[in-house]
């Protein structure tokens, strides 16, 4: 297949983009390096060293002798550009990766809030808008997230994506009705995942769009096959107080004795996939596309939950790392139950990476060796949900 992938310059795309290219596919990558810009705005950087773009496709070609195609478009803000991009190349499939994705960023400020709504939504409605008026047939594969579920503690599974609900009808009878699983987004961020799952709706509906939307858990790990064949093909790895992830903050903080950084009491549950299974899902995802007319197919691309306190108990465990309780910068359920269904991937053949300790201390390792790149002033994560918190975590 001819694969674009917008975003695959990012943690998630660039293993993805290999995986895909290894696979045999033709992969184009679109990006705007909003992410590398970002990391110059905050004065932080990758963990691991990062070379550019066209010298990570240069390595690949190479390693493998295949090529991958990098075109520095901002969807966002270039339509006429993605749109002409589109009518040329018109490729099989889009993976969309390309937005904003930190919700610490997403609440900086009121700046930050727009940039992230503007962004991501016109990222989105773009691509949408390009795809209908080219006339391509490309199965679009979107990176959402579990969290526009929001973290309820009513007990019930969270199905993948619709929830059948009966209601009564004028009569007095009651008729059942498939409804998108209620939203409930706990930052700006996840607020934009919620809006674009109702874009994705309407083009289904509207213009019989082919659309699967992945809610995605928080991705831990940082290699891959692919990304393990040379030096340079290394993958980004975050570790500062916005884009760092939970369980990817606690192994560096693990690996460079900086106390694990638990929010309030650490009992969030969270749904968690090994970037590994990340890379595999998407693959699987885009052998089984919809037909035209099919409502969005929607998958909880995840592999298994846990507390962030169990987690930073264990990665204490096997370290020896100290636990350091911290003021919640955040506004969410100081504590949360979370079951989720995963039943389609593993229809379709997932084998569940979990957190084997293996693989952890590789994770840790890699830490260890390019410990000297981390500054640890910017770990702490400093963005407030509200200015009352704000206040409270300057007390506390
Ligand atoms: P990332 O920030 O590392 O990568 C995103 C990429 O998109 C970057 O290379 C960035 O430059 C590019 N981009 C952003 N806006 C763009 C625009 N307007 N035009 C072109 N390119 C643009 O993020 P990631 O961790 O790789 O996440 C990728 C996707 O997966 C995101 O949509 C995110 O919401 C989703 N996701 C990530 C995680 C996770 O734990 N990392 C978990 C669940 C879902
Ligand atoms: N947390 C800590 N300590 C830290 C960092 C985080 O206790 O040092 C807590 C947070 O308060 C939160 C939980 O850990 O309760 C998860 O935080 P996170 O930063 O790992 O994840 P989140 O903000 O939800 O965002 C990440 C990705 C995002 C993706 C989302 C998937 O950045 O792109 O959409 O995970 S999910 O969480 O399933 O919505």
């Amino acid at each position: 297949m001819k694969i674009a992938v917008l975003g695959g310059d990012g943690f998630c795309g660039w293993p993805t983009t290999l995986h895909l290219s290894d696979k045999g596919h033709e992969v184009h990558i679109l990006d705007n390096l909003s992410r590398r810009w970002i990391d110059t705005e905050l004065g932080v950087q990758s963990l691991t060293p990062m070379d550019s773009i066209q010298e990570r496709t240069r390595i690949w070609h190479q390693e493998t002798g295949r090529r991958i195609h990098f075109h520095l478009i901002d969807i966002a803000k270039d339509y006429e550009i993605l749109k002409r991009w589109l009518a040329e190349h018109r490729p099989d499939a889009i993976i969309h990766f390309a937005e904003q994705r930190a919700a610490p960023y997403s609440m900086k400020s009121d700046r930050h809030k727009v940039y992230t709504v503007n962004n991501n939504v016109s990222g989105t409605h773009n691509l949408l808008s390009a795809m209908v008026e080219t006339g391509i047939d490309a199965h679009l594969v979107h990176l959402g997230t579990m969290g526009v579920y929001g973290y309820s503690t009513v007990g019930a599974a969270i199905p993948e994506g619709y929830l059948p609900v009966r209601i009564a009808t004028m009569d007095g009878a009651e008729a059942e009705q498939e409804i998108l699983y209620p939203t409930r987004p706990g930052s700006v961020y996840h607020m934009t995942k919620s809006l674009d799952q109702i874009l994705f709706q309407f083009y289904a509906q509207n213009d019989g769009l082919r659309i699967t939307d992945l809610h995605q858990g928080i991705v831990w790990g940082t290699h891959t096959e692919q990304t393990r064949r040379h030096p340079q093909l290394i993958n980004r790895f975050d570790y500062d107080g916005d884009y760092g992830t939970v369980l990817n903050r606690f192994l560096i903080q693990a690996a460079i004795d900086y106390p694990l950084t638990v929010h309030g009491t650490g009992g969030q549950t969270r749904a968690f996939i090994h970037i590994q299974d990340s890379v595999r899902c998407i693959e699987l995802a885009l052998s089984d596309a919809p037909k035209a007319g099919d409502r969005v197919r929607i998958f909880n691309q995840m592999t298994e939950t846990h507390r962030v306190r169990d987690l930073a108990e264990l990665v204490s465990r096997l370290t020896g790392a100290r636990i350091a309780w911290l003021p919640n910068p955040r506004k969410e359920a100081p504590e949360n139950d979370l079951v989720v269904k995963n039943e389609q991937f593993l229809s379709l053949g997932l084998n569940p990476t979990t957190l084997r300790e293996g693989l952890l201390e590789e994770v840790v390792d890699v830490a260890r060796k390019f410990a000297y790149r981390v500054d640890r002033s910017r770990i702490p994560s400093v963005s407030a949900w509200t200015r009352d918190i704000a206040r409270k975590v300057e007390r506390d």
